[in-house]
């Protein structure tokens, strides 16, 4: 393996509640924890990103022009592209490294291309999932996704779905898509046998635990579907954090389907660590999804995760074993399931074990390392 040197390092990745922004984040903090310089640059701090930090640094976007009237839509590209140079030029940043491909490695190639005279900065883009398996298929997105791909001096994806999906895609027959997993902070997301379920629930109820940003890949009615079925056949609680477009639809959900009582919406939270600790059981019946960075933490936490059979969610989850999968909309079978194992309590601590376990060779220090170990390949 490469010597790896201290190295400073651009982050860039979207500062709201969501699963790219948080890995950024938790890979910058790490990294630093491990002797690197970290700039974040972005619109507005990580959401993850809370006080101070040694060698972590945050440079926002500037975006005060914004409701000058020639601007229908703000080009908040060129205002990153513009402070990402700044950045790579006055800290002598090493790398870029992006997360999520549109507009962010995009943008980065604006930085390395302006400073090319001066220095060079290696551009890094980790793609995370709707950049590729949606949005960058989209006619007004495509061409410059894949050429912002190709431009860039190093690839990764965060599942071998994802990476296959890029190349299926995108063909990139020139870039080397190199998969690096999503990983899980094991100090915070762990298992906490003093957990306050009694916060969150009734004495007695089983806590299910949903979290994401309600957006229609995520079939949150689904959620409330699957929950109605446990609910019938025990006292149970289901925990919806996060917002998003279909949060209406899922409280709708709950109403029509008489369980609202037992259906508590808390909205955006920052840590979520104590409510997964507290809970029994993670629902992620999504369309897809790329990774599932929620399940793992949830799996981490010692709530197995019952989840589509689909995209990257079988590189995280093994059926039977360390949770549930089913394919996409099977809501009947989602809810039985869930109903044996949580009326079977031996069954459910095995495999409470089993995810905890499983959620252990997805460590930070595991895969941070990989990250450096790509770093230091590419500085040569
Ligand atoms: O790609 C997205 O939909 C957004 C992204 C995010 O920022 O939340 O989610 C993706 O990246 C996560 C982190 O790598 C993965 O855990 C999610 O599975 C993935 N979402 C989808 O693929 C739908």
């Amino acid at each position: 393996m490469p010597e790896i040197r201290p190295l400073r390092i651009g982050i860039t990745c979207y500062p709201t509640y969501g699963g790219s922004g948080a890995l950024a984040t938790e890979l910058g903090l790490a990294l630093a924890r491990r002797g690197h310089e970290v700039h974040f640059i972005s619109y507005a701090s990580p959401f993850r990103l809370r006080g101070f930090a040694e060698r972590v640094f945050f440079h926002e976007v500037d975006t005060s022009i914004s409701h000058y009237p020639l601007f229908d839509h703000f080009p908040y590209t060129l205002a990153l592209a513009s402070k990402q140079y700044e950045v790579a030029r006055r800290e002598e940043l090493d790398i870029l490294h992006v997360h999520y491909a549109i507009p962010h490695a995009t943008t980065a190639w604006m930085a390395r291309e302006m400073l090319a005279a001066e220095r060079r900065v290696r551009v890094v883009t980790t793609l995370h999932g709707t950049d590729i398996t949606l949005v960058g298929q989209e006619s007004s997105f495509y061409q410059i996704t894949k050429f912002s791909i190709e431009r860039s001096d190093q690839v990764t994806a965060v599942s071998n779905f994802l990476r296959d999906e890029t190349y299926r895609t995108f063909g990139c027959v020139s870039c080397n898509v190199v998969t690096i997993p999503n990983f899980v902070n094991l100090e915070e997301y762990r298992p906490e046998p003093a957990a306050r379920r009694e916060a969150l629930a009734p004495a007695g109820h089983k806590v299910i635990a949903h979290i994401s940003n309600f957006r229609e890949v995520k079939r949150v009615r689904d959620v409330v579907r699957i929950f109605a079925r446990i609910r019938k056949a025990m006292g149970a609680t289901l925990v919806m954090v996060g917002d998003g477009p279909d949060r209406g639809d899922a409280e709708r959900e709950a109403e029509q389907l008489g369980v609202a009582e037992d259906v508590r919406f808390l909205g955006r939270l920052d840590r979520v660590a104590t409510i997964l600790q507290a809970s029994d059981l993670f629902l992620l019946p999504s369309q897809t999804e790329s990774f599932g960075l929620a399940a793992l933490e949830a799996m981490a936490c010692g709530a197995p995760a019952v989840a589509s059979r689909a995209g990257g969610l079988p590189e995280v989850i093994d059926d039977g074993i360390s949770g549930i999968l089913e394919p996409p909309g099977s809501v009947e079978a989602m809810g039985r399931r869930s109903v044996d194992l949580l009326l079977d309590p031996a069954r459910l601590a095995v495999m409470r074990e089993a995810a905890i376990a499983k959620a252990g060779t997805f460590s930070a220090d595991r895969v941070v390392p990989m990250y450096e170990a790509l770093y230091a390949e590419g500085m040569g």
